[in-house]
């Protein structure tokens, strides 16, 4: 058989971008290169996406399920543990027996769910992921959001009602972007969807527009930007409440005409702002107070504006003010819901049912640290306490779903050690890893080219409406499970119903078409289920739920009510290389939930908050160095070190500094040094670099494969170093529960 090609949505990062791949007779992938006919991508591809046929084709790719060989745990730095295969329903039984087990002893809280960021790309993570937790009926719960965008949720929800509510910058139409905290030009884009973010940065220069950084470091995104401003770690919620002060004080925030009589707080958040005047914030920002002004004026004098924030401003002690108070700026300059502004996306996949539940936070507390529930989740910051500490409601099993959190979570080391101690750990995951390892049962799910896929987590923060299907490539292998079917039976088995996966998606989607029949917004009130459930598409479970999502959907065929609406037939067949739903549209009706019905500009937990600003501005000047993070363009978070083609050039671990900071402590590009902070240290090689500001070092995450018991060769040949060693689990944004990644204190020895 000669080769053919195939198209698919790459799964690898939030920017969405289509791929033609060509397959070999076997169905090995050889070649990628971007779908020129992608209507978003337009042909876009990244390094990254350019190697998805070696990360397909890895031999470390696990196959089958593996259970731990004896009974012991593996303990941190001892005996490496022994994986050994088992049939796949060998495995599941073990661990209906160990879960079974360990809930009737000690509880349903005794067993937590960790789910990673590939979760928030498959498929099967969201539609499966909540069952399980539901299912398990669980207050343990913890995903890599309380690491990366937890701040954001906190910020929307009390401000819109919806903690998924989050207004994307409108890229391709406005004139003036201020960035926080992003480097898009490394990461893709976050928070963002936006093939060929670069792209669309450098057409915003050419009609004429401005893009500010604001970033610790002159990063690549940095240096296309038209201005660049330092800012000290940790320290952007003073630079943005100062905005907002100045366009107060000038007479610049406005209430323009589409948002008026829409906002409330508007008063108690210029009594906020008052106390920080630009010349007060300057010293601890970095920032000159006349740059500070001329930044607001600049803000409020464009057209068209958007200010955005990302993780720089996410995993820092103020990331909920962070990210409230950008969006305070978009309102303030007019900006929310308007073309060139911020705007809410409008997904395929979502109907626009409102949530009817007010968000809250706190509605449960983590056992040890008394920390609040935030979206149903505790945050990871304190999983290895709940571990840990003896006493009822302590974890006993832990599953993990696509996550890493030995090197993603804030004091990794310590998760690492609490893993071992647990009596009972299953991971659904593709690699036998610093995490995974710890399992006494690792299921795996099949390769990206046999496994479908639709960004339901992502489509909802894309810069254009847009929506495409990608079903699996190469068929899946005889009677191995799909990532769906491994999920769902894991809810059957916790939910102690059986173990036919298919049972689940039945009983959601007679409940979801029940709902939706009963309910008069909808395209379908009113009429059968059962008439409703037979016009489902005729593929997999998966694919006739994403159809029957679609179909109740707003750009949805409303099952018949609108014969030239999308149905997942359609979008397979009729659009194959994906399909543009138009430019964002105001929607802040559809998306607004506050109980006032108003957009809260002025919550009262967030102006509590302001306490703290208050007292800290009031500290001496900060001394000392601070670590950062970096991301690399050729890696994500800590799981494609094992594609040989990504482990070259640039991307490598090294300690940055800047070039006085190395000079004043005796330390030369190449040395070895050791980064010792409050609960580890960990040594990197020197790369002192003007890129950097002073007072700062950074070294990136994800790093730290030389374990024993891990199955990942080319990684464990370009092992680094673990960053977060050195990180601090006690130091967290209280109104979040995120991990404080950027501004922690370290101390430098030149070995
Ligand atoms: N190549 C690659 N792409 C990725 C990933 C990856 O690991 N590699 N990870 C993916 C994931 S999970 C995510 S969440 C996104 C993240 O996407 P981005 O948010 O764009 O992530 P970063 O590239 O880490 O950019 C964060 C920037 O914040 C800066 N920073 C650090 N501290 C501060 C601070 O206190 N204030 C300010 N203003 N800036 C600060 C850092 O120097 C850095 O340049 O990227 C995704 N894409
Ligand atoms: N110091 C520091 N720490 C950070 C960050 C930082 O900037 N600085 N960033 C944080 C951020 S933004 C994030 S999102 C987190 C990420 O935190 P995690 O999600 O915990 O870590 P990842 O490295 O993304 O691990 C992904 C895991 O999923 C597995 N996997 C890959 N593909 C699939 C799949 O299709 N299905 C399944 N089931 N598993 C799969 C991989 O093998 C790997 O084990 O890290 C956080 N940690
Ligand atoms: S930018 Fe992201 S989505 Fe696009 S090819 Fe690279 S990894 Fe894939
Ligand atoms: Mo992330």
């Amino acid at each position: 058989m000669g080769d053919r090609t195939a198209f698919r949505t790459c799964p690898l990062c939030e920017a969405l971008c289509g791929l033609e791949l060509t397959l070999d007779g076997a169905g090995v992938v050889k070649r990628v290169r971007g779908d020129r006919n992608d209507p978003f991508s337009k042909g876009f591809i990244c390094p990254k996406g350019a190697t998805l046929g070696s990360l397909d084709g890895d031999p470390d790719r696990l196959t089958e399920a593996l259970v731990l060989d004896g009974d012991a745990a593996p303990a941190a730095g001892s005996r490496p543990p022994a994986h050994i295969p088992a049939g796949w329903d060998g495995a599941f039984e073990i661990v209906r027996r160990e879960l079974t087990r360990l809930i009737a002893e000690h509880g349903k809280d005794s067993v937590a769910v960790y789910i990673g960021n590939p979760t928030a790309h498959s498929v099967a993570g969201p539609l499966y992921a909540g069952a399980i937790v539901k299912a398990l009926g669980t207050r343990n719960f913890y995903t890599a959001s309380t690491a990366d965008q937890m701040p954001k949720h906190v910020s929307c929800g009390h401000m819109f009602g919806d903690p998924l509510a989050i207004p994307v910058p409108d890229l391709d139409r406005t004139d003036h972007l201020l960035m926080l905290g992003a480097n898009p030009l490394e990461s893709n884009g976050s928070l963002c969807s936006a093939p060929d973010f670069p792209g669309r940065l450098k057409a915003i220069q050419a009609r004429g527009g401005k893009v500010t950084v604001v970033d610790p470091r002159r990063t690549r995104t940095a240096a296309l930007a038209d201005e660049h401003l330092f800012i000290r770690p940790g320290t952007d919620a003073y630079l943005l409440i100062a905005l907002v002060h100045t366009l107060f004080a000038e007479d610049l925030a406005t209430t323009a005409e589409h948002l008026a009589g829409r906002v409330n707080g508007l008063d108690d958040l210029r009594a906020l702002a008052v106390d920080f005047p630009p010349e007060r914030v300057a010293s601890v920002t970095g920032i000159p107070a006349a740059v500070i002004r001329r930044t607001a004026r600049e803000l409020a004098a464009a057209g068209r504006a958007a200010v955005y924030g990302r993780i720089g401003t996410c995993t820092q002690a103020y990331g909920t003010l962070n990210s409230w108070l950008v969006d305070v700026l978009n309102v303030l300059t007019g900006n929310l819901d308007r073309p060139g502004g911020a705007m809410f996306p409008r997904p395929a996949h979502a109907p626009v049912y409102r949530r009817k539940r007010p968000f809250t936070t706190g509605r449960w507390r983590s056992r040890v640290r008394g920390l609040p529930e935030v979206n149903g989740e505790l945050p990871v910051a304190t999983l290895a306490d709940e571990i840990e500490t003896p006493g009822e409601g302590r974890i006993r099993a832990l599953i993990t779903i696509g996550g890493n959190p030995v090197l993603s979570a804030p004091n990794g080391e310590r998760l690492d050690r609490a893993l071992a101690g647990l009596d009972f750990m299953v991971s659904v995951d593709p690699y036998l890893n610093e995490t995974t390892r710890h399992a006494h049962v690792i299921l795996p799910p099949p390769r990206p080219a046999q496994t479908p896929h639709y960004d339901l987590a992502l489509l909802g923060l894309a810069v254009r409406n847009y929506a495409r299907y990608s079903p699996p490539i190469v068929p899946p292998a005889d009677g191995r499970p799909s990532e769906a079917e491994l999920l769902a039976r894991l809810a059957m088995i916790t939910s102690g119903a059986g173990s036919d996966p298919a049972a689940l998606d039945e009983m959601i989607i007679r409940t979801t078409l029940e709902k939706a029949t009963a309910l008069e917004a909808s395209p379908v009130h009113g009429r059968e289920p059962d008439e409703l459930r037979k016009m489902l598409d005729t593929g997999t479970l998966t694919e006739q739920r994403l159809d029957m999502m679609l179909r109740l959907g707003p750009y949805g065929d409303g099952f018949g009510a609108d014969p030239s609406g999308l149905t997942l037939t359609r979008l397979r067949t009729e659009h194959a290389h994906g399909v543009d739903l138009g430019a964002l549209d105001p929607r802040l009706d559809e998306v607004l939930c506050t109980t006032s019905g108003r957009v809260e500009l002025c919550p009262p937990t967030f102006a509590a908050d302001v306490d703290r600003l208050h007292s800290a501005l009031a500290d001496t000047a900060p001394t000392g160095l601070v670590l950062i993070g970096r991301r690399h363009l050729r890696s994500n978070n800590s799981w494609l070190h094992n594609v040989p083609e990504l482990v070259r050039g640039s991307n490598t671990c090294t300690l940055q500094l800047n070039p006085a900071d190395a000079a004043r402590l005796g330390i030369a590009a190449g040395d070895t040094v050791r980064v010792v902070s409050r609960t580890g240290a960990v040594e990197a090689v020197a790369e002192p670099t003007d890129t950097v500001m002073a007072g700062v070092v950074s070294l990136p995450h994800g790093w730290g494969h030389d374990r024993p018991g891990t199955r990942t060769g080319v990684a464990a040949k370009h092992a680094g170093v673990n960053v977060n060693a050195v990180t601090d689990e006690m130091r967290i944004d209280p109104l979040s529960g995120n991990a404080v990644f950027n501004g922690v204190p370290v101390t430098l020895e030149p070995l």
